[in-house]
Order: structure tokens, then sequence, then C-alpha cells
């Protein structure tokens, strides 16, 4: 029978748990890869990403701080097209969509936040400090700032300003696959730069899972529009016992088939990370039927072995693996649609 102290003791640490939301569910599921640390992120932008993950990885750290450290290092990329620099809404304000999660199930995000720079640790703190898993606009903003991180000014970047005064001539939104740029580019007609989202799936040397994703989200949005990349299920899964997956995209068609979620569950059945995410976009492909043509959607998905795989709907993504091996490579993704 346990004593009285012993009792209060126990009590006492899982009301703290309550509090902040953290699980305290004991260990982790037991990783299948212990030794070997891999780290995976889309599009080419997640090649300078996963340089600053590794920093975290290769001396031995944990996957959770090397997904953040490493989506920061595309945050802080002016000119690129993710975090402060992204294109804006058709209002002119640039929000913000970021979430994390780690191997216990731990999970935070932000979504329509504005003017702080790294959403991605604003969602760490959500995870690690509220008993939530997402807050939104003025009210991450609120607890953002609560938290010590700085006020930016309300100001587009010179490229995102003078796009965003070039789409405003015709206003017209259509979240379609720019052609002219073979389908790399997601967004609307018009658009420069709009694959504005990395999501990074991670495992470091005890075999732990990790991921993080962070946008400014589809150009020209509805103002208060929110997109898969902050939706723990849609933009980004872990189950430290299965893999991990993420996705980047038409959003909305990645929520429709709460896509990450989708490839942790196939892989659990058994499927390769590959296989599973491409059978992830055939499901896309079968709902949008004809329409599948004027979307792209892409999948990236990590195993508890350390294997990876990416499946996208059309031509035009790829994604970056730093592997043990010290390679840090740019790999072309397969597509289904021909
Ligand atoms: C969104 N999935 O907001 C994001 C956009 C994206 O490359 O991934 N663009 O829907």
């Amino acid at each position: 029978m346990p004593n009285r102290r012993k009792f209060l003791q126990t009590s006492a640490a899982g009301l703290a748990a309550l509090a902040t939301g953290q699980v305290a569910a004991g260990p982790a599921a037991r990783p299948a890869a212990v030794g070997k640390p891999v780290v995976i992120s889309t599009w080419d932008a997640g090649l300078n990403a996963n340089l600053g993950a590794w920093k975290v990885l290769k001396p031995g750290g944990r996957a959770l701080d090397a997904v953040e450290a490493g989506v920061m290092v595309t945050e802080n990329e002016i000119g690129c097209c993710v975090g402060l620099g992204g294109r804006p809404d058709r209002d002119g304000h640039v929000t913000l969509d970021a979430c994390i999660m780690d191997e216990q199930f731990n999970c935070g995000g932000v979504a329509a936040l504005e003017r702080i720079k790294h959403p991605i640790s604003v969602a760490r703190r959500v995870m690690e400090r509220t008993p939530h898993v997402l807050l939104v606009g003025e009210g991450a903003q609120q607890f953002a700032l609560a938290q010590g991180f700085p006020l930016e000014p309300d100001k587009l970047s010179a490229d995102a300003e003078k796009d965003y005064r070039e789409w405003l001539k015709t206003s017209q939104y259509k979240p379609v696959v720019n052609v002219e740029n073979s389908g790399r580019r997601v967004g609307p007609v018009g658009g420069k730069q709009n694959h504005d989202t990395i999501a990074m799936l991670a495992q470091d040397a005890r075999g732990n899972l990790s991921g993080s994703c962070t946008t400014s989200g589809m150009a020209y949005k509805m103002r208060g529009r929110v997109g898969d990349s902050p939706l723990i299920g849609s933009g980004l899964y872990v189950d430290n016992a299965v893999g991990a997956a993420a996705a980047t995209g038409q959003g909305e068609d990645v929520i429709r088939i709460a896509g990450a979620s989708l490839i942790v569950e196939l892989m659990r059945q058994g499927l390769s990370p590959k296989a599973a995410c491409k059978a992830a976009i055939e499901r896309v492909a079968r709902i949008k039927g004809a329409k599948a043509r004027d979307i792209q959607v892409c999948f990236i998905a990590l195993n508890n072995r350390g294997e990876y795989g990416a499946y996208a709907l059309q031509k035009g993504f790829n994604y970056a693996v730093q592997t043990a091996d010290g390679n840090n490579t740019l790999l072309d993704c397969e597509y289904l649609l021909p």
C-alpha cells in the first residue's frame, strides 16, 4: 500500500501535469531504432533547416529540440516564404500557423498569429505551459507577449509588399497549382514563392520521434482562414510506437482526410512510410476527382525504425533528408498524377 506522504507527492505531480496539459504518461513507447538520428523536411528550404536540426541531433540532443531549432532557421530567412517574410492574407496581414508534437503525445499549436517571429516556439510554449493544444489569433498573440516574445513591426517584407500590390490589381484568388513553375509552387494564380510551409520530422539517437510544422499559410487567403499546418492530426502527427507524418500543400484537402494521422495509422498497419503517403494521396485524388489537377498535396513520413518516404499529388515537390552518414540531400518526390 502506498503511504500517505507518497500518495500526496504523486497527487501533487499529477495536478501539476493537469495544470500544464503535459501528458505524464510514463516512458514513451519503446522506439525501434536507436543510435542513428535522422531528420527530414519539406521543400528545398529544408536543406538549411535540417542543418539547424542536425546541430541538436548530432551531439545526441532531443528530437523535440531539433525540430524546433530546425524550422526556426526557415522562420528567420527573410525573403523566404515561411514566418513574417511570408505572403499576407487578402487584407494585407501576415498570419502564421504552427504546431509541434513530441514522443509522448504532447502537442501544441498556434493559428492566425500575427507579428511574432517564431510561431513554432510559441506553439511549444502552448504545449509546455498551458493546459491547451491550440491558441488562435489575438489570444495566441497575447500569450506570446506574456511569454516574452517581442512584438514585431506590422510591416510586409519588401518582396511580399511588391507582390501583394501586384495581386491587388486583380485580387483573384484561385488556390491552384502554378503550372508555370512545373507545379512546384502552391497557391493562387499569379502568386510567387507559394510553397510557404516547412514541416520537419526527426528521430534522435535514443530513437524518439518529434515533428514540427510552420507556415504563413496560403497567400492571399481570406482573413481568419486556417489551414492544416497548425492542426495536430492534419498537418502533423507523431506516435512514437509507430512513426510520424506531416503535410504541405492545399491545407483544406489535407484536413479533409486528417492526412498526417491517416498516414501514421497506415504505417501502424504495416505500410512503409512511402506507401502510407501514397495511399493518403490516392485518397485525396479519389475525393477531388477531376479537381485534383488544380491542387497540390504532399506528405512526408518517418517510421520508428528510421525509414522515411514521401509522396505528392503532382510533380514538383522535393524534400530534404539528413542522415547519420553525414549526407543532407534534396530528393525529388514521386507523384500520382502524370
Ligand atoms: C496551408 N498547407 O496553409 C499550407 C500551405 C502550404 O506550401 O503547405 N504551402 O494550407
